[in-house]
Order: C-alpha cells, then structure tokens, then sequence
C-alpha cells in the first residue's frame, strides 16, 4: 500500500459508521421532496409542467425508467471494457491483462487517478478554488491498490453506448424545456466510486463565468444529467443542498462551520436504482463522499447550455486557455448531439427520434457511421464548451 496522501487518522470501517445516521436521515429528506417520477412528455412533446417546476424549485429532479435492461448492460460493458484496458497506474504502458493501455491515441487523456478514499480537490486552488473544504479522507484498507479511477473523459468516443444514451429522446426533450431548443452541449465524463475506494468529491458549486452577470439567473451555468449504472446510494452518490442554485455563490466553510463537519445538515442524496437519471442544476452546491461503502456507483455526466450564455462568450479554461465560442465553434460541437440522434436511431429504431432544431437540415452530414467516427467523433472533446 503506497498511500502517501496523509488520512485523518479515521478508517474507512469507522468513517462508513460515522455516515450511517446521516444517511438514513438525508435518504428520508430526499424522498419527501417528491421530485422524482418518468420522463412525461405531454401530446406537444414538450416536458410536463409540474416536472420543470419541481426541477426550478429544488434545482434537481430524478427521471425513472429511463435506461431499460439492454440499454444498462451495454453502458455497463462498455465501462467494463475502458476500465480493462486502462493503465495499471498513472504513468504505466500497459493494462492488467499485460497489453499496451488504451488512452494514448486520443488527445486528451481519458483515465484520471486518484488516491483511494482521498479528497484531491478540497482546500486546494485546483479548478479555480472551487472547492474550499478539505473532506475526511480515511485510511483505505491495507490491501486497497495505490491508484484507483476516479473519472473518464470524453465519454462518447470511448464508448458507443454513452454516443446512443446522449440521443436519446426523452432526456433531450428535457434539455430543451430547461435551456431552449437550441441548447449546447457542454462535457461527458464519467464518475467511478469503487467500493473502499472512490475518493470524495469536497463540495462545490460548478459554473466560473456568470455568477457576477448582471443577468445572472439560476439556469446561468445549465445541468447536468447524471445517469446511474449501479444503486446510486447515501453512502456513495452526489449530495445537494435543495434550492441552493438560485442563491448565488454560497459561502460553503460558513456551511460547514455551521453543520459542525463536513456532513451538511440541510443536505439530501441524489438516491436511485441503476437506469435512473437525475438532472442537477451546477449551481447547487453539492459534493460525494469518500466511498466507504460496500457498493460501486458509476455515473455517465452529460450537461448542456442555454447558447445565450455561451454565444460569443469568452472564457478561461482550467488549464488557463481563453477561449471564444462563437457560432461555428458551438455548431461544431453540437454536431455530436445530432449523431448521438441517429447513433440511437439506429439501434432503437422502435424509439421516437428527436428533433434538435439547430440541426434539423443537417441529418445527412450528420449520419452516424465509421466515417463520421473519425472524422467528428474521434477527438471531439476538444471542443468541449466550458463556462
Ligand atoms: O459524481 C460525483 O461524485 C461528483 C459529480 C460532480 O461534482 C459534478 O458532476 O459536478
């Protein structure tokens, strides 16, 4: 065991007991809220109101029955097969099996490590300071490995089955009543909470470019969907603070200082089966937990924009690029949610297809196929929009 991060001196056993009561108490709060139900679409096509009304009052909602049995399997073999052929630590050629590790043919890395059950962001300047608290980050087991995964990126080259689930019609039905029907993608990545492992994420709130706006509003920085591949528990999914995104920056150590720890009083658990999905505004504050629990949560992120905040908007990147989406860039980038349409289409044809409008011309360019795999697929994340 080379753990050189330093711990709390609390063990994972003792760290997973100190979670129990809030749990079960933070699991009942989030289940009286009452936001969670199917994806409803009324005759229009457009999203219920009741829904985007819960989603506007608490800033998340749960969508159930999203992802059926075939769907779920092939997501999760196709996590299984990216994990596989990772390197076996940071800097490592090869995978488990012995082969050369996948990642290096795609320009931006895919694989982030971390220190099991470690908080590498918390109290630190890393991602603009963002994230001002440190979380407890107990002693893993004497048998947990150096390294485990915390993250993928660029999900929709790696895996055709996250390309399929960005189509599909209800979630973008969802987008469009949130941000407008010409809303703009923003990142795919995916979340790795292994059992005894999976490092905290310290509280947050996401969005660097229009809090001070004078027309900032709660849909400023847009959502995310976070889709859920296993059990997404109290012990091991995203906490939020209900209603926190219409607030503006929260003053997170006075939260902490006032809940007397990390473990924030007011907060609730984003808890579902696997196949379900949430919505999360990124203006909540909202954070995960070091993963003492016996159970892997593994989360596909896809989020979207309104374009208005993004149109022409010039911002720095988190490796300090300044960046400028004008027109063709976000049409660039939105190409991908026109063949993740007709990746879906393809293999769901029962499936209604839908319509994004930006696009609506454009199906031919846009068919998916092995030529489009390369020439708009492979490296796409380059033109990841970020604000
Ligand atoms: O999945 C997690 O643990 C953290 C997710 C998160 O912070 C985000 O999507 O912004």
């Amino acid at each position: 065991m080379n753990n050189t991060q330093p711990a709390n001196h609390i063990t994972a056993a003792d760290h997973a007991h100190l979670m129990e009561k809030y749990t079960r108490e933070g699991e009942a709060r989030a289940y009286a809220l009452g936001n969670r139900g199917p994806i409803k679409l009324g005759p229009d096509g457009k999203l219920d109101k009741e829904i985007l009304d819960a989603y506007r009052e608490y800033g998340f909602y749960v969508f159930e029955n999203v992802v059926d049995d075939t769907e779920l399997r092939e997501l999760r073999e196709d996590v299984e097969r990216v994990l596989s052929r990772a390197p076996v630590e940071p800097e490592a050629e090869l995978d488990a099996s012995g082969q050369p590790a996948m990642g290096q043919e795609f320009t931006r890395y895919p694989y982030r490590f971390a220190k099991p059950l470690s908080d590498p962001l918390g109290g630190t300047t890393k991602n603009k300071g963002r994230h001002p608290v440190k979380m407890l980050n107990p002693t893993p087991s004497d048998d947990a490995p150096s390294w485990t995964i915390e993250l993928l990126t660029g999900n929709l080259h790696l895996m055709d089955s996250c390309l399929r689930l960005y189509g599909h019609p209800g979630l973008l039905a969802v987008a469009e009543a949130i941000n407008g029907p010409d809303f703009v993608p923003y990142n795919e990545v995916t979340f790795i909470k292994e059992p005894g492992l999976g490092p905290s994420v310290a509280w947050h709130q996401d969005g660097t470019t229009h809090w001070d706006a004078p027309d900032w509003d709660e849909d400023a920085h847009g959502f995310n969907f976070m889709t859920q591949l296993y059990p997404s528990t109290p012990a091991n999914c995203v906490w939020v603070l209900p209603g926190s995104h219409k607030g503006g920056k929260a003053d997170i150590p006075t939260l902490v200082n006032e809940s007397g720890s990390e473990r924030l009083k007011e907060a609730v658990p984003l808890v579902c089966k696997a196949g379900e999905v949430f919505v999360v505004n990124r203006q909540m504050v909202h954070g995960s937990f070091a993963n003492s629990s016996p159970d892997r949560r593994v989360t596909i992120n896809a989020g979207f924009f309104p374009r208005h905040r993004v149109l022409d908007i010039s911002t720095c990147q988190l490796d300090g690029r300044v960046e400028t989406y004008d027109a063709g860039r976000i049409h660039a980038r939105s190409r991908i949610i026109a063949l993740g349409i007709d990746a879906r289409h393809q293999r769901f044809q029962e499936e209604s297809r839908y319509d994004y409008q930006p696009l609506s011309g454009e199906i031919e360019e846009n068919r998916w196929n092995e030529e489009n795999r390369e020439k708009l697929l492979k490296n796409y994340n380059l033109k990841d929009i970020y604000i």
